[in-house]
């Protein structure tokens, strides 16, 4: 089973600021709990991190062509505005988890929208960054 885990823009400054919404675990921290993780659970995964749309579309595609069983992805602001990052994911057919680390839904209206939802086979808001783990469990249980 491969995996990818998808961080979108400003999650690289994960544990740096705002501590109080998204915790104290910087993204090196994140992405070597993901990497423990799978190697006991026998997963290849591979997380990537990008603050541009473009980039984070040709992440998707490349998944396809990689031939990756799962995507995991926290889309960060792009959530509420990409329809390019919904149509990637669509165009690729690959089972998706759209996680969130913050309880999203409770915040400013404008983050009530999400376009990935669209496709996401499920998602998991509000969990901290355990949710990074239960979405990689969820794909491995259903795909
Ligand atoms: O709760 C989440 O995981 C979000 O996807 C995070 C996005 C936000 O735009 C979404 O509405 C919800 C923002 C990511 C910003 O990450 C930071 C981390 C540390 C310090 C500053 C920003």
């Amino acid at each position: 089973m491969k995996i990818l885990v998808l961080n979108g823009p400003n999650l690289n400054m994960l544990g740096i600021r705002e501590p109080e919404i998204y915790g104290r675990t910087t993204y090196k921290d994140l992405v070597d709990m993901i990497g423990k993780h799978c190697a006991e659970s026998g997963i290849e995964v591979e997380c990537k991190q990008s603050n541009h749309e473009g980039d984070l579309v040709d992440m998707i595609h490349q998944a396809y062509f990689d031939k990756v069983d799962g995507i995991v992805i926290n889309p960060g602001a792009y959530t509420h505005t990409s329809v390019a990052l919904l149509d990637a994911l669509k165009a690729v057919q690959i089972p998706t988890v759209e996680i969130h680390i913050s309880r999203m839904n409770e915040r400013e209206a404008f983050r009530q929208i999400s376009y990935v939802s669209y496709y996401a086979c499920e998602r998991i808001i509000g969990k901290g960054i355990d949710g990074y783990i239960e979405a990689i469990d969820y794909l491995v249980k259903h795909v």
